[in-house]
């Protein structure tokens, strides 16, 4: 199978928003199960799918510049988890008026079960100086950015995707950042950053460097376009703030919106999750304005991944019900009623309203 036929199959169960770069929605089953299947896992890229040449090259302020390969990896002690990846952009549609940027609808989630090398081990290899701020990761993929307008300067036309996350954040243990090289138990295809790529629990997912080609320690803060450019909140009223922490939210996954019900007991049931998480509340109101409802909110598997809540509902009335669903988390954020509007339309967190009809 070539590659353009390998990437079609593992392209056929999502919505896709645009065929190039490629970029999809899951499809809303996907949000059901705890493991998202890796098929049904949103895709989104800025750029083409990159060659890769099968070297990650670590250096930079660094003792002992290296460079790893698959089976480097591979060799070192496997790490496992379970993490929910939300690209920043998800719930863009829903802002007004509306941001510039991929038209996302509120599917770009999904979780997946990830193995690979913890972060902090490989950068112990390497040896970060003191003089070290921030961590930089490359991805392979590159190109003429479509978001930036097109300059004389030729840098600015041929852009890396780059991201920077903290020295201290990259060298934590309990951040539990890994290199992973599988998805769901299988290498890594080619939408997903293969061979390898970064994942960093709890941050929107712009984070997470796919088709990671090199790492360097830096001594200054990095000022990339995807780093200070976009995946910034341009708040109307307030300074600017780089986007990070996934942004509390719960999704409704069953009733699915406009759904038609037999009157009778019917279990809602959904997902939240939270980069300040865990959830601890999860409630669910069935009139505009009105009362809060308590549901059942399951333990978290890990705390990188969604959890599940469900509420017994007495269907009894005929007609029209809208439901709402809202969830806190343990720092104490709610999400708010209305989308938090900023210009490139990032961290839409609202609560999610749907309505049903009882027969
Ligand atoms: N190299 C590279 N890494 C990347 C991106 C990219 O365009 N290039 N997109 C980021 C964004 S914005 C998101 S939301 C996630 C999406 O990961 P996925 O396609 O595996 O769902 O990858 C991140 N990593
Ligand atoms: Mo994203």
């Amino acid at each position: 199978m070539d590659r353009g036929e390998d990437l079609e199959m593992t392209r056929a169960g999502l919505t896709m928003i645009n065929p190039a770069p490629y970029n999809a929605e899951a499809p809303p089953a996907a949000l059901a199960d705890d493991i998202t299947p890796s098929e049904l896992h949103y895709v989104r890229s800025n750029f083409a799918v990159p060659e890769h040449d099968g070297r990650l090259e670590i250096g930079g302020a660094a003792d002992t510049p290296t460079t790893l390969t698959l089976e480097d990896l591979r060799a070192m002690p496997a790490r496992e988890a379970a993490v929910t990846l939300e690209c920043a952009g998800n719930g863009r549609l829903g802002m007004q008026p509306l941001p510039t940027g991929e038209p996302w609808g509120d599917y770009a989630v999904s979780t997946a079960r990830w193995t690979g090398v913890a972060l902090h081990e490989v950068l112990e290899r390497v040896g970060p100086q003191e003089t070290g701020v921030e961590v930089l990761f490359e991805g392979a993929d590159h190109g003429a950015y479509h978001l930036t307008p097109i300059l004389a300067d030729t840098d600015r036309n041929d852009l890396s995707f780059m991201r920077a996350l903290p020295l201290a954040t990259a060298m934590d243990p309990a951040a539990e950042i890994l290199i992973a090289y599988e998805m769901n138990g299988q290498p890594l295809s080619g939408d997903h950053g293969g061979p390898f790529r970064l994942v960093v629990p709890h941050w929107y997912a712009v984070a997470s460097v796919k088709w990671l080609r090199r790492i360097d320690v830096l001594t200054e803060p990095f000022a990339g376009e995807f780093q200070t450019g976009h995946y910034i909140y341009q708040w109307p009223d307030r300074p600017h703030e780089p986007v990070r922490l996934m942004r509390v939210r719960a999704r409704i996954t069953d009733p699915t919106p406009g759904a038609v019900l037999s009157r009778g007991s019917y279990v809602v049931r959904g997902k939240a999750w939270s980069g300040t998480g865990p959830i601890t509340k999860v409630e669910v109101s069935l009139t505009g304005e009105g009362e809060w409802h308590p549901t059942q909110l399951e333990p978290p598997n890990s705390t990188s991944q969604w959890q599940n809540w469900s509420f017994s509902w007495q269907a009894t009335d005929v007609g029209r019900h809208t439901l709402r669903a809202r969830a806190t988390d343990q720092a104490g954020n709610v999400q708010p009623d209305v989308p938090p509007w900023n210009r490139l339309g990032y961290g839409n967190n609202a609560i999610e309203v749907i309505y049903v009809d009882v027969h």
